[in-house]
């Protein structure tokens, strides 16, 4: 049978300042992060104004947990990382394991929530849900990032 060429997607990871306060997290979730087969195509630490987090998470503005999140995540140091990889969306977000933290702990054991995250809110890393979410969330994080070029210079079977 013909080999398909290897269709890479995008994502937006991020690593949340819960887990960037911690050396030994963050170097963890880098290290998982290279272990599967990632590409990291772009990586930046930053910290974000609390008008940025209130951007960012619009979409949940009304939501109990709403004011918490805004202030977590701007309370210190992220990294956030464009990562390619065949199915990237899907394998990054099983990579994170289920939001809740007792959930994670309870059905994916091995998840990065379940061995890192301390509540709810506080879960250690982000990753976009959708095609559409990975392109808007890159270009928040990344604005100057063309993917097209990006595909055009590093990776001519990306489709
Ligand atoms: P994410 O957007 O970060 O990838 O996570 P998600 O889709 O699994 O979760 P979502 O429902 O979109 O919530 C976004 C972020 O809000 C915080 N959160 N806190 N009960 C709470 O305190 C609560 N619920 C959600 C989490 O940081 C979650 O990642
Ligand atoms: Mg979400």
């Amino acid at each position: 049978a013909p080999r398909l060429p290897k269709v890479l997607q995008l994502t937006l990871a991020v690593i949340k300042p819960d887990a960037v306060a911690h050396p030994v997290m963050l170097e963890a979730l880098h290290q998982i992060i290279l272990g599967n087969n990632f590409v990291v195509v772009k990586c930046k630490d930053l910290v974000w104004r609390r008008q940025d987090s209130e951007k960012f998470y619009a979409e949940h503005s009304g939501r109990f947990f709403y004011q918490r999140l805004v202030e977590f995540m701007s309370s210190g140091p992220m990294r956030a990382y464009v990562l390619a990889r065949e199915d990237a969306i899907r394998h990054w977000r099983e990579l994170m394991g289920p939001t809740k933290v007792f959930q994670a702990r309870y059905t994916s054991p091995a998840s990065i929530r379940a061995q890192f995250g301390l509540t709810d809110t506080r879960n250690t890393t982000h990753g976009s849900d959708s095609v559409e979410s990975a392109q808007r969330e890159i270009r928040f994080f990344f604005p100057d990032f063309c993917a097209e070029e990006w595909m055009e210079k590093e990776e001519p079977s990306f489709r």
